[in-house]
């Protein structure tokens, strides 16, 4: 089975990533992983501690020669303020004068209910495992999954649709989608100049003000052929799977598969992607189409063989530069929130961030159904598989 964790704190020496389950022969390129991890840490709103890291991943084991061999995958990412912090949060007791408390927990952090589960007299521990610096970790596997896929013809992208009150004001195509991966300045990482423009100000106006914004992002998984998951057991579906990935990213509040949402106040006739069936080779894993993809490529927990689409929102970021109330962990007397220093708006690297989820979770579910211990084993089953839907 595929699995993946992550060690490390915000402010400790390193994040640590260990992938498993992979099959031999995936072409590794590591200009690609550092571009993913590039990309999170790319965005318009995003705080001081991104002027300080540059992350690249160091593959210590599970990759020889450009290509995975079977073996677990372990890497490190360095983090370059670690160097600001070794006396602050030294591995060894160290000197208590130079720690740092975080004295007084922030409303939407994990702060409080972290301190008081883990028995903490302030919540330094809970931010530096909490925060979403770990997820610059999962990217890593992620840009590992993204490569298996790929071999597939699995395409993974994300863009935002919405920063607070500011929406993509039209669709966007899977191409368009996946060239933002190549832009250089991500912004806001939106398809349409005139959408991205209001949702700079919306970021314009939270640094302003001293607040900060979230919004929507959206993964889309295109060439993913019908039948990766299954109805069968609850915990096998796809869509559930998806949905508890990208739920796990940090600030993520819901998660939407297609229409979701809005599927909730619409008539069946409407929500529905009607099928049609053509003899010839139009739809491109079988004669079936349809017209719209409401269903956001998954029935009944499984792939349906359009794309993929799965929507996360995230709440502003719990750091405000005007904290809300809070109370002291030493006194007991109200006083504000702790501030260090924060992002404002982090909608585009969470979009990246999940991602990465996105593509071990479907990784995952695609080495289940077709299995193999090479890649050349993976592909012909693949490929038989296609062939088989085909000539259904
Ligand atoms: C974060 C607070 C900020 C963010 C951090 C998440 O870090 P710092 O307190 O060091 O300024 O920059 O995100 C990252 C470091 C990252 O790589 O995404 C938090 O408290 O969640």
């Amino acid at each position: 089975m595929l699995r993946f964790s992550t060690a490390g704190e915000s402010h400790g020496e390193s994040l640590v990533a260990l992938l498993s389950g992979l099959p031999s022969g995936i072409p590794v390129d590591q200009s690609f992983l550092d571009h993913e991890l590039w990309r999170r840490q790319q965005g318009y709103g995003r705080g001081g501690r991104m002027r300080i890291e540059r992350d690249t991943a160091h593959i210590l084991s599970g990759v020889r020669h450009g290509h995975t061999i079977g073996s677990p995958i372990a890497m490190t990412l360095a983090n370059k303020d670690w160097k600001n912090w070794e006396e602050i949060l030294p591995v060894a007791e160290g000197d208590p004068d130079k720690h740092k408390a975080v004295a007084s927990p922030r409303p939407g952090h994990a702060d409080l209910a972290g301190a008081l589960k883990y028995n903490f007299p302030d919540a330094r521990y809970i931010l530096e495992r909490a925060s979403a610096r770990e997820s610059a970790a999962r990217v890593a596997c992620g840009a590992i999954a993204k490569m298996l896929l790929r071999s597939l013809g699995i395409e993974v992208a994300s863009h935002v649709t919405r920063v607070g009150t500011a929406e993509l004001s039209r669709e966007a195509t899977f191409a368009e989608i996946a060239a933002l991966a190549s832009r250089e300045d991500v912004l806001l990482a939106c398809v349409d100049p005139e959408s991205e423009a209001r949702m700079k100000a919306e970021v314009d106006t939270a640094l302003r003000t001293g607040d900060t914004i979230g919004g929507i992002f959206e993964v889309v998984v295109h060439g993913l052929p019908p039948g990766v998951g299954t109805h069968v057991n609850w915990d096998e579906r796809l869509d559930g799977l998806l949905a508890q990935a990208v739920m796990s990213l940090q600030a993520v509040k819901a998660v939407e598969l297609g229409r979701g949402v809005t599927a909730a106040q619409s008539p069946g006739s409407q929500v529905h992607d009607a099928i049609s069936y053509a003899e010839g080779d139009t739809g491109t894993f079988t004669r079936f189409t349809r017209e719209h993809n409401n269903a956001g490529g998954l029935e009944g927990g499984m792939s349906n063989g359009e794309d993929l689409i799965i929507r996360g929102y995230l709440k502003p970021i719990s750091t405000l530069r005007r904290p809300l109330a809070s109370v002291s962990f030493a006194s007991r007397e109200a006083t504000k929130a702790s501030y260090e220093r924060s992002d404002v708006c982090v909608v585009p690297a969470a979009g990246v961030a999940a991602e990465a989820m996105v593509a071990l979770t479907v990784a995952r579910s695609v080495l289940e159904k077709f299995g193999g211990d090479s890649l050349l084993e993976l592909q012909r089953n693949y490929q038989g598989y296609c062939a088989q839907i085909k000539s259904f």
